[in-house]
């Protein structure tokens, strides 16, 4: 396949307890370059913005909580069929069911504070990275 790029979130569970290059560390062992990167703390327009699809979820608002409740780190990342790639180095949804090895697996809390965030299609991913970095942030 080709070389992609996908849109990173390392979750406010991984800021607070200070796992940000543990959890880096096997995102480029799993071959893929973190092309752009940057700490931010979200806002509420912000994080409701990133989240829109889910919006009706019973969820949501438990999501917006969470992913306001501390900084995270929005990053892209670059490699061969990158947003499989990190999907499947992210492991399943509900860490309970993330296959071994996996960074939800290992590091993951919950379903809640499940540790990271990647991009599920092309166009997903573009409009993911759209609203977090301009192009010149991106040095591939
Ligand atoms: P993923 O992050 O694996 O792409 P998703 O897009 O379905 O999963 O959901 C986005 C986030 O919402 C997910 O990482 C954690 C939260 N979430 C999803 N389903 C949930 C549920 N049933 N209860 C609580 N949080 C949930
Ligand atoms: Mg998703």
């Amino acid at each position: 396949m080709a070389v992609q790029r996908t849109f990173s979130i390392l979750k406010p569970d991984v800021t607070r307890r200070n796992l940000t290059g543990a959890v880096n560390a096997r995102i480029e062992a799993a071959g893929l370059r973190i092309i752009a990167q940057k700490r931010v703390h979200m806002t509420r327009a912000q994080a409701e913005t990133f989240y829109g699809v889910h919006r009706e979820r019973p969820f949501f608002g438990e999501l917006v909580e969470m992913m306001t409740a501390a900084p995270v780190v929005v990053q892209v990342l670059e490699g061969e069929d990158a947003i499989l790639a990190y999907r499947a180095v992210m492991g399943a949804t509900n860490p309970e069911k993330a296959d071994a090895g996996t960074i939800r697996k290992d590091f993951a809390i919950s379903m809640g504070e499940n540790s990271v965030h990647g991009s599920d299609a092309p166009e997903t991913a573009a409009q993911e990275i759209a609203q977090w970095f301009a192009g010149n942030e991106i040095v591939g």
